[in-house]
């Protein structure tokens, strides 16, 4: 059983939300991230629910509502965020497993429909190796490399987009970045070399309830000495506990209410090891629903 001693069968029942997107029609260089999904649930099996404090994750409880279908073109990417949108409405924190990061153009478009009925001023946090602002990339806008553009396209102000651990560029992506000062960027040193300073910024921004946050986290933001299962890996990337840190610090502080976790690539991983470090993310930020909402 996936999420073990975690699942209940009823949405209503559920603390948080899981659901995959198994899709890697958009990817680059190196593919494989549709077996995510699987692979993750299937590693969870053996993961006990206890944090690294030996804290018990079992009262919190999760769905598991299995994989939606996505292909690759613009009816699709529509459909999967009607039906992101829909589930966005039960109003739990969700995290949608991809799949690369293409998938993100789908939730974070139903994640910014959904904040702003509820009057609530709409924030993505992109934490990548990559800036993911192409407007179009190999042939398409719905690529893994234009997620972030497409945010700002559906609505979310580009203020509210900051970014972390980038650390490659597109010539696109530098002019944009260059015009648009207003998108904060966290390059690999800022987290490594002062990530405290990086957290207050956050906080200090973002800690009112006027905001709705969507965390989007690109597992090649992590070094790929951590994380080798990927398409797309970029040296002197995040240490691995500074982006547990991270996301720690994020979700204990401020209103995430849905995360993506995308590009993981089981078949170019080693030992699963990749699989493994976004397993154990999760479970820790899983004790810290859990204690946010005083299960
Ligand atoms: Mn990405």
């Amino acid at each position: 059983m996936a999420f073990r001693d975690l699942t209940v069968k009823n949405i209503e029942e559920a603390d948080i939300i899981i659901a995959g997107i198994p899709y890697d029609l958009s990817a680059s260089v190196g593919k494989g991230t549709a077996e995510a999904p699987k692979r993750l649930r299937e590693l969870s099996e053996y993961l006990p629910p206890y944090t690294m404090g030996m804290d018990d994750i079992k009262p919190l409880k999760i769905a598991d509502i299995g994989d939606y279908h996505l292909e690759k073109n613009e009816e699709s990417f529509e459909k999967l965020s009607e039906e992101v949108y829909e589930l966005l409405k039960k109003d739990k924190f969700t995290l949608f497993l991809g799949g690369d990061h293409a998938v993100a153009i789908s939730t974070e478009k139903a994640f910014i429909k959904k904040a702003q009925d509820n009057h609530k001023t709409p924030v993505l946090l992109h934490l990548d190796a990559h800036a993911d602002i192409c407007d179009f990339y190999d042939g398409s806008i719905l690529s893994h490399a234009t997620p972030v553009k497409r945010a700002i396209d559906n609505g979310i102000a580009k203020e509210n987009v900051v970014m972390f651990g980038i650390r490659s560029y597109e010539d696109q992506e530098v002019e944009y970045l260059n015009k648009n000062k207003e998108i904060k960027v966290f390059n690999a040193n800022d987290l490594n070399d002062r990530l405290d300073e990086v957290i207050k910024y956050i906080k200090d921004k973002y800690s009112d309830s006027k905001y709705e946050i969507h965390l989007s986290f690109d597992i090649d933001m992590v070094d790929p000495s951590y994380a080798p299962g990927t398409g797309t890996p970029e040296h002197f990337g995040v240490e691995s506990k500074n982006a547990l840190k991270l996301v720690e610090e994020f979700i204990k502080d401020l209103n995430i209410t849905s995360m993506d976790l995308v590009e993981i690539s089981p078949a170019l991983d080693v030992n699963d090891i990749t699989s493994w470090l976004g397993l154990k993310i999760l479970y820790e930020l899983f004790y810290l629903l859990k204690v946010k909402l005083g299960k």
